[in-house]
């Protein structure tokens, strides 16, 4: 699976609980959006990778989507008071134990995927495995107009969660992307997959981010080269309902690509593989129904199933429906 953030890891979740139930041969490789990392007080942050860490192990506060449950702010509060960090980012003491332990391996040497692995051999993630996109250090920038009219970036985190994504984008960039690969694990992941799905996170700053790194797209769409049927499907799953997005601030990220917040239209942004675009197959919401039969002589095998994933029930049946529109095409 390529994922963001929460919307991916309830994703996750329930594609975890559809293995268990009904695939118990098969295992899951998450490949996980790093574009939204970045360095607040000396110390490595990876909100996706956290927010799946978090959510699989059972730990996420759910609530308010990100971060540690249970969570208390007195190492934050401190931080604040000396100006080390912003008032708008606040950094959990739970959840900076894992920043902290993090940033020591990074220091001595480790790799941020070898990171990543160390830090899912202390939490049980029911047999899924995390993969950081890159192991490159590709932070999201974004461009707006300052008040004078000149363009200006901050930090897609500043513009995320101070701005909420009001502040018009001019556009984003992936600092140092140029430079960068994919992961060895989500390299070994495509290769072996039997079937790739897209989560339903922000086709731009989250998917489009993990797309962007040069060799992925490519990866992609070569994926199961090493796998018994030789060429694995890539169904995606809409992270918009009925003209809005699911959660988040997707259509603030869409209109600055000229994209309509729409399921079509996210689906054409994709493209169909079989003109040169990316996805097999692609599931709209039940309310999108009307979209289907335009999506399918567009070249996408489309269904329309309940996106909501309410509880690990829905969230599973939505992961199988996902892994079902792979066998209705074959
Ligand atoms: N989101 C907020 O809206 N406010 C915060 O103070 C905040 C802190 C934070 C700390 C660690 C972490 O891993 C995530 C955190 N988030 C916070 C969420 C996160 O920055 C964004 O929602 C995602 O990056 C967008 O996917």
């Amino acid at each position: 699976m390529l994922a963001g953030g929460v919307g991916g890891a309830r994703f996750v979740r329930g594609l975890r609980e559809a293995v268990r139930r009904w695939h118990p041969d098969s295992s899951i490789d998450v490949i996980v959006n790093t574009g939204d990392d970045w360095w607040l007080a000396g110390l490595r942050i990876t909100p996706d990778l956290d927010s799946m860490l978090y959510t699989l192990s059972g730990q996420n506060d759910e609530v308010r989507g990100w971060g540690r449950v249970g969570e208390s702010e007195r190492v934050s509060a401190e931080l604040q008071a000396y100006g080390v960090t912003p008032d708008w980012f606040t950094l959990g003491d739970l959840d900076l134990g894992t920043h902290i332990a993090r940033s020591a391996w990074l220091r001595a040497g480790l790799t941020p995927s070898e990171v990543v692995a160390r830090l899912q051999e202390r939490w049980d993630l029911g047999g899924v495995r995390l993969h950081p996109a890159t192991d490159h250090e590709v932070d999201t920038h974004v461009w707006v107009a300052s008040d004078t009219g000149a363009e200006e970036d901050m930090h897609f985190q500043e513009w995320w969660t101070r701005y909420r994504a009001q502040v018009p984008a001019l556009r984003f960039e992936q600092r140092g992307v140029a430079d960068a690969a994919p992961s060895p694990g989500a390299l070994a992941a495509l290769e072996a997959a039997d079937v790739v799905l897209v989560a339903p996170s922000n086709p731009v700053v989250s998917i489009g981010t993990v797309l962007g790194i040069p060799g992925m797209r490519d990866a992609v769409l070569a994926a199961g080269s090493s796998s018994a049927t030789g060429r694995a499907p890539i169904v995606g799953v809409s992270p918009i309902i009925a003209g809005a997005a699911v959660r988040g601030m997707a259509d603030a990220c869409l209109t600055t690509i000229g994209v309509a917040t729409g399921a079509g239209a996210v689906a054409r942004h994709y493209g169909p593989r079989a003109a040169g675009g990316l996805l097999d197959a692609w599931l709209v919401d039940e309310v999108d129904e009307p979209l289907v039969a335009g999506l399918r002589a567009g070249g996408f095998a489309a269904a329309a199933v309940p996106l909501w994933m309410r509880d690990l029930d829905t969230a599973a049946a939505l992961a199988e429906a996902a892994l079902g529109a792979v066998a209705a095409r074959s």
